[in-house]
């Protein structure tokens, strides 16, 4: 007996139908499934096709781009304006606002489509993440910048291990893995676990004393506890405290012996990093805040490209941290 998986479009078809929705928004699913698989052909076969290197100029955060940058980017955006359904997107890689359809469009998509590049040289993983809202259909349109807690999905693919996370308004957050038709299929739902001897931390250690001294203190009590794991891709870091609990953090840079080096704002970006990630961890019960201990689903973005600190993942462990945060 031969024995078949539900795909992630018969998972979506239902979940559509539980709901009482219409097709678009499987109409702009399918677009991002596309761009993504494409984007894993490029990673795949970049080494051998000399696409992992620099592309020659610099980006809107003032960092090299890649090539492989662009070529994502590319695919991307392609895959948008084809699927018809989206109204405009906002991507690291362009520093305005991307219209697509502003007339017919009904979704707002962010989203980094290789988001790690310090994994790049080396193929390791990178991260697609992306948000979705939705237009505002009854009444007048906002400045169609979201704050999370109004994204109706966010997910990530971590490239290229053939793995995709999703997490649905109210609807949980799941886990789908490529078979051998290249298909997204079998979704489990993640739910953060409780058993605190599986939890990890993962941070940037180099960074650690240029932390606030509570976090460094908070560090110190606590790190002991857990193991401690750090790859340099949000999507990979974060797939694993999904998987097994803990807490992912970048913490705003304050102490750093140069002064030009802080960032008091954080490093990763608000609308197409953290507020996903935050997305997918209050789908699975968990829980993330910024600096000043705030939901980080409750920023309301002043303008695309914002930086937020982030401490993301289970309730307990985040709700100590912020405690020090709030002192
Ligand atoms: P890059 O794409 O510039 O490497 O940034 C990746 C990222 O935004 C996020 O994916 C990582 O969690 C974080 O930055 C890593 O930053 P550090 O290199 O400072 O640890």
């Amino acid at each position: 007996m031969i024995r078949f998986e539900q795909t992630l479009t018969n998972f979506l078809l239902d979940h559509q139908e539980k709901y009482n929705r219409t097709y678009n928004f499987l109409i702009l699913m399918d677009a991002l499934i596309s761009a993504a698989k494409h984007i894993e052909h490029y990673y795949l076969t970049g080494a051998l096709k000399g696409n992992l290197g620099l592309a020659g100029n610099v980006n809107v955060q003032g960092e090299d781009v890649l090539r492989m940058d662009q070529i994502a980017q590319e695919i991307t955006v392609h895959y948008l304006r084809a699927s018809g359904r989206v109204i405009h997107a906002i991507s690291e890689e362009s520093e305005k606002i991307i219209p697509i359809n502003t007339e017919g469009g009904r979704y707002f998509v962010y989203f980094d489509p290789l988001d790690g590049s310090s994994n790049v040289p080396h193929g390791l993983p990178v991260g697609f993440l992306f948000g979705i809202a939705k237009r505002n259909l009854e009444g007048s349109e906002d400045g169609h910048l979201r704050a999370g807690k109004d994204y109706i999905a966010a997910g990530m693919f971590v490239i290229p291990t053939g793995t995709f996370t999703l997490a649905l308004k109210d609807a949980g957050t799941w886990r789908f893995h490529t078979d051998e038709t290249m298909d997204f299929v079998k979704p489990v739902r993640m739910i953060l676990s409780e058993d605190t001897k599986e939890w990890e931390l993962s941070f940037n250690p180099a960074h650690r004393h240029t932390y606030a001294k509570n976090v460094q203190n908070w560090i110190e009590q606590n790190e002991r506890k857990y193991v401690f794991r750090y790859l340099g891709s949000l999507a990979g870091d974060f797939h694993r405290i999904l998987s097994n609990g803990g807490m992912f953090m970048y913490p705003a840079i304050v102490n750093d012996p140069n002064p030009k080096k802080n960032r008091p704002h954080g490093k990763l970006r608000l609308m197409y990093e953290a507020a996903v990630v935050a997305f997918m961890c209050r789908e699975a019960g968990g829980i993330a805040v910024d600096e000043t201990g705030t939901p980080t689903l409750d920023l309301q973005p002043k303008e695309p490209h914002q930086r937020t600190a982030l401490y993301v993942g289970s309730k307990p462990l985040v709700d100590d941290i912020a405690r020090v945060l709030l002192r």
